[in-house]
């Protein structure tokens, strides 16, 4: 496969701007007729080929221009191409007439069939599925859309813009016509056909438009739209609020679709959804599945002006439309909730996923310089490393500098498609600022590393932060510069009280609050602040200002300690207990890999004889427990240790599964040491029976606190304990606390884990997505042999491979058990390997996702390291093998 560079970037020769398209829907076949209206893009005048991009599961029927019958010596089909020659100079209609099989597809891209519905799929590169086509972001054009299909069992026929027609033909079948006025390119075009209900609002825009809003879902899920109804309408409101920008047509649409291969789209005005990410009641969906549907909503929502009004010259811009929605949709979602909360799940999120992908073999700039399938870089690093790359637009603008940015950003470029750099010269414009220095930001890979020492001197009053920075090198990236980093800091004095911020210089973009924003820019840099009264504990990286990693010299336990109990800015305080807990875990994880001095002993003693869990980190986390002002999802947070990720970096080749065992010591020995604290904040977060369910972010938060503290109760491995679980698992009155109770389970070996699985199936077998769920948990555990489990359900009747939810279900849940994917035999990387072959026939971008542990495979121990390699190498050289699944594996092998 021929990989496509950004840096060959071209214009086509010419534009097409009025697409008409006639979709002829049928059993057997659907009849694709495209209408094209061509002007020319090109210098000189002998007009060049038309290439347009296609499939091989296009059927070609037929060639004209301008209604005449193209000769077969002026044209050239291939599998991936469509050639014409000479052409007329000047302005041309192209009409092509193809065939398509979308019952056959099972690739979920371009047209397809879910649960008997027409619907597609056309980002990234999809269009050309339906028919030839300049199938890229930068051709726009105004479409009508012509759908005949039969009336029974296609009621409901929907395209992008407005109804135009609809009517009756003959033999039961009927048409509609739908216009979007809104030039647009291919990627955002969008159709459905189907049997499906509909639930209908409205909202009226700031400018007195009502626009009409449906909700289309199957039939029997209609009674579980409101919240997605509810987080549109929120959504629509808060755009106009925070950034002005109001809804353009006057209907709204959204359907849910149970077989899609990633969360949402934001087809103009047509927006499709993974039935998960809109389907929910309180009885079926967790509290994170209403957040979840609420930013979702609002994340595709928000595309219409960031990606659809303007949207990108090439896909190496993805991050120009995906990182700034997901960075408009994290605001959204802290003003909807707790902005404290949502900012250390965020930075959490990152840290625990990104930072390896930016880690690892896969490792690409935000901004990629190359790809073979654009599929495989809908990525962490795109979305949500490039979301906090806006946010640094943010941090050294100011909120108010930041919308100043943005109203020039849709003034200048509005109806085109755009570069990053088009993004950075608005915000740099509208505040009259340089800001080139963040365009380092869009073209390195991986995590930049800051080094903080500090020196307080007494007498002159002065305290002293040096900070030097490097990137690690990444693969094809050895040389790296520094980049721009505002790192906001506070300073706090001996009885926890904020100092007031005084800087030497002007290397502080500015303050705000308790806290200093310095401008870290070169290699190693200083910064000092004057009149600070008494040596300090500086707060670092307050609100995760930077997506880096620091190290800060000479930090002490006791200035950790100090911080979880006094630090206000929420990111900083859980910050300071994750490293409490990093220190603690790698410490133990040095006594419990050496097994050189007493090989008999169990790994539970020689960390107690490595000093066990600190008593210090027992009182930190019992503070927490016992402070009640706090928010509980805070307190949830601070409560929870680094994961194995995090950790697995951290620690030079660790064996993940001593690993995993030195975090359950750990979660053990807390549990043990705090149980009435435990116990007293489960009941204190128990809400009454009486209280009706609210998805709320205060309801909630009581709701993760106590689960949290259940979870540690189920470590103590107490036959009491697996009794009280079970039958809180049965008496839960919503989704949160049953499925919560059950996964408390199902890390323990007890008879009550396989009576709370199976009560559960029998409970649910008819609700898909809540099937999934027992799926995903089972597939996790770290119950030892879990492997055969996890085969069998492959098997279950339950288990659909075709569809991507169930396989993201079994298979990805499974790699994160570190128990069971990294067994010592290998037969974990065996079963992901076999998994990946066997559903790349089905659907290569799902097996590409699998694929992704595959890339992970250095930071491991090098016994793991040479049976993993095995496993990517046999995949690698399968014959017929995707090119995409073929991309990651390689990657992961050199
Ligand atoms: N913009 C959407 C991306 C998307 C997608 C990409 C590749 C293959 C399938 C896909 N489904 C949706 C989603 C979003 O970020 O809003
Ligand atoms: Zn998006």
């Amino acid at each position: 496969p021929q990989p496509v560079y950004r840096k060959d970037y071209k214009p086509t020769p010419y534009l097409i701007d009025q697409v008409h398209l006639t979709f002829q829907l049928g059993e057997e076949h659907t009849t694709v007729l495209s209408d094209l209206h061509f002007k020319p893009n090109y210098q000189g005048d002998s007009p060049p080929e038309v290439v347009l991009n296609g499939r091989k599961d296009l059927k070609l029927q037929s060639v004209k221009v301008d209604g005449k019958d193209v000769p077969q010596e002026q044209y050239e089909v291939s599998e991936k191409l469509l050639m014409i020659r000479g052409l007329p100079k000047g302005p041309f209609n192209l009409q092509i007439e193809t065939q398509i099989k979308p019952q056959d597809n099972t690739s979920l891209e371009g047209l397809y069939k879910s649960s008997g519905n027409f619907c597609t799929q056309c980002e990234a590169e999809g269009f050309r599925g339906i028919t030839y086509f300049y199938d890229r972001p930068d051709v726009l054009a105004k479409y009508t859309t012509r759908i005949e299909a039969p009336k029974g069992p296609y009621p409901v026929l929907l395209s992008n813009g407005n109804l135009q027609a609809s009517g009756e033909l003959s033999d039961g079948r009927h048409f509609a016509t739908w216009e979007d006025p809104f030039p647009k390119p291919c990627y955002l075009f969008a159709l459905v056909a189907g049997d499906l209900a509909v639930s209908k609002d409205s909202f009226t825009t700031a400018s007195g438009r009502r626009v009409d809003l449906h909700i289309y879902v199957q039939q029997q899920n209609i009674d579980r739209v409101a919240y997605a109804m509810q987080s549109l309408k929120a959504a629509m409101k808060w755009d106009e609020d925070v950034f002005g920008l109001e809804y353009d047509l006057d209907l709204f649409n959204i359907v849910a679709v149970d077989d899609f291969n990633m969360g949402a789209m934001e087809n103009k005005s047509l927006n499709i959804f993974n039935s998960r990410l809109v389907l929910a009641s309180p009885a079926t969906a967790t509290d994170d599945d209403f957040a979840r549907i609420e930013g979702v909503v609002a994340h595709e929502y928000f595309h219409n002006w960031t990606g659809n009004r303007v949207t990108c010259r090439d896909w190496f811009q993805l991050t120009l439309k995906e990182g700034l929605t997901v960075f408009r949709d994290q605001e959204f979602s802290a003003d909807m909730r707790s902005r404290g909360v949502k900012r250390v799940d965020d930075a959490s999120a990152l840290r625990r996923a990104q930072f390896p992908e930016d880690a690892g073999a896969f490792a690409h700039p935000i901004r990629p310089e190359e790809y073979t399938r654009m599929d495989n870089f809908y990525s962490l690093t795109v979305y949500e490393k490039g979301a906090e790359v806006v946010r640094l637009y943010q941090t050294l603008l100011g909120q108010a500098g930041f919308r100043k940015g943005m109203d020039l950003y849709f003034k200048r470029h509005d109806g085109t498609a755009v570069t990053c750099d088009d993004f950075r010269a608005a915000m740099a414009d509208a505040n009259d600022v340089d800001l080139s220095a963040l365009g380092t930001w869009y073209q390195q890979a991986g995590t930049p590393a800051v080094k903080v020492s500090t020196s307080y001197n007494a007498s002159a009053r002065t305290y002293t932060v040096k900070a030097s920075q490097s990137t690690p090198a990444t693969p094809g990236q050895s040389h790296k510069d520094p980049v721009l980093i505002p790192l906001a800091v506070g300073l706090l004095g001996k009885s926890g009280q904020p100092l007031a911020l005084h800087l030497q210089g002007s290397k502080a973009n500015g303050s705000a609050g308790d806290s200093a924003v310095l401008r870290l820019e070169k290699a190693s840099q200083e910064f000092v602040f004057t009149e600070v009264p008494e040596e300090p504990v500086p707060s670092l990286c307050r609100n995760f200002s930077a997506p880096i990693k620091l190290e800060v010299e000479g930090q002490t336990e006791d200035d950790l300690i100090f911080l979880v109990k006094h630090d206000t800015d929420p990111f900083a305080r859980w910050d300071a207990a994750q490293r409490l807990g990093q220190a603690l875990m790698i410490q133990l994880y040095a006594a419990a890999a050496d097994t050189s001095k007493n090989g008999s002993s169990s790994l539970a003693e020689r960390c107690s004889a490595a000093g066990g869990v600190k008593q210090s980190l027992v009182d930190a986390f019992r503070a927490v427990l016992q402070d009640k002002a706090l928010d509980g999802a805070m307190a949830a947070a601070l409560l929870t240790l680094p994961g194995p990720t995090e950790l697995q970096a951290m620690i030079h080749h660790a064996d993940p599964v001593t690993l995993h065992e030195v975090r359950k010591y750990v979660v053990k020995e807390l549990a043990q040491q705090l149980r009435p604290d435990l116990e007293a904040a489960v009941k204190r977060n128990d809400l009454p029976a009486s209280e009706e369910y609210s998805p709320d972010a205060a309801q909630a938060a009581k709701r993760v606190l106590k689960n949290k503290c259940l979870g540690f109760l189920a470590a103590l491995g107490e036959p009491a304990v697996y009794s009280m679980l079970l039958q809180r698992f049965r008496d839960a009155s919503n989704m949160t606390d049953e499925i919560a109770a059950l996964a408390a389970l199902t890390e323990c070996p007890c008879k009550e884990r396989e009576t709370g699985l199976s009560e559960f199936y029998q409970k649910w077998k008819d609700e898909n997505l809540v099937v999934l769920k027992w799926l995903a948990l089972q597939a996790a555990s770290n119950v030892s042999g879990n492997l055969a489990a996890v085969q069998e359900l492959q098997q279950h009747p339950a288990f659909n491979i075709k569809n991507p939810n169930n396989c993201y279900s079994l298979f990805l849940p499974f790699v994160r058990s570190p128990v069971n994917f990294h067994a010592g035999d290998g037969s974990g990387y065996r079963f992901l390997a076999d998994s990946i072959l066997t559903v790349d026939k089905i659907n290569s971008q799902v097996a590409a996702r699998m694929a992704s542990p595959f890339t992970q495979l250095k930071q491991f121990d090098s016994e793991r390291q040479t049976i993993m390699k095995q496993q990517a190498q046999r995949v690698a050289d399968t014959e017929g093998l995707s090119e995409n699944v073929f991309e990651v594996v390689q990657k992961s092998l050199k």
